[in-house]
């Protein structure tokens, strides 16, 4: 005989995967939607390309076991932000600052945390900023809000984080402090890279501001 506590739990359980991906595509289409209008009203959009994923359940187990959270469902819903994920990636840094201003003004989500890893990079070079948001899914029972993690990158962040991912994250050894430090400068070097696009932009821009010589 099942009891109905436990019969809540597994009705719980089974609705949360479903829960998580309707929050995503709402937030895809949100996304979608202000590409397309920045792209029409200035002719270009921050948004250079996103990217989301609903967090693996192994990877969900391995990251609460990491944690130290015994494994139930609210201690998942509450410690695990990413399960819903959205990477947007941005061609400026300064577009980024712009989205995220953006994002905290609407009124269709809530933001609950900012982690900014620009500003303040991880020791190993990370730099990334992270939101958690928690959007509204109005459903039979009521409105539930259902959190996500909205990592921002510009392009050159993108490649130096998907290449330390591969690389190393969740490698359980320490690295050869000669192998970290050349990660740390590849992450520099990336950081110069932005910040020389951002220059030469800001060149052209006022070139084609400047009217034609006779
Ligand atoms: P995966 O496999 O990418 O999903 P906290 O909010 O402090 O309770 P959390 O969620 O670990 O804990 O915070 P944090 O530091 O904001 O990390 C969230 C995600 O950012 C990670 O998810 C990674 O996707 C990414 N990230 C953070 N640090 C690094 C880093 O040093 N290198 C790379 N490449 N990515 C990083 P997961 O679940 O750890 O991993």
């Amino acid at each position: 005989q099942v009891s109905e506590e436990f019969a809540k739990q597994i009705e719980n359980f089974t609705a949360l995967p479903a829960l998580y991906r309707h929050a995503l595509n709402e937030l895809e289409n949100k996304i979608d939607i202000l590409k397309t209008e920045w792209q029409a009203r200035d002719g270009y959009s921050p948004i250079e390309h996103i990217k989301s994923r609903i967090k693996d359940p192994k990877s969900i187990l391995h990251k609460m076991e990491r944690k130290g959270h015994e494994f139930t469902l609210d201690n998942m819903e509450q410690h695990i932000h990413d399960i819903a994920g959205m990477r947007i990636v941005c061609a400026f840094v300064k577009d980024i600052y712009r989205l995220v201003d953006h994002l905290c003004a609407r009124e269709d989500m809530r933001v609950l945390e900012i982690k900014d890893y620009i500003a303040h990079p991880k020791s190993n070079g990370y730099q990334s900023l992270h939101l958690i948001v928690a959007m509204p899914l109005v459903l039979l029972e009521g409105t539930r809000w259902v959190k996500a993690e909205i990592q921002l990158r510009t392009l050159a962040m993108d490649f130096w984080a998907s290449m330390e991912h591969i690389l190393y994250y969740k490698f359980d050894k320490q690295l050869p402090s000669h192998v970290a430090e050349e990660l740390k400068e590849a992450a520099r070097a990336a950081d110069e890279l932005d910040q020389k696009m951002l220059r030469l932009r800001r060149e052209i821009l006022e070139l084609a501001e400047r009217p034609a010589e006779e």
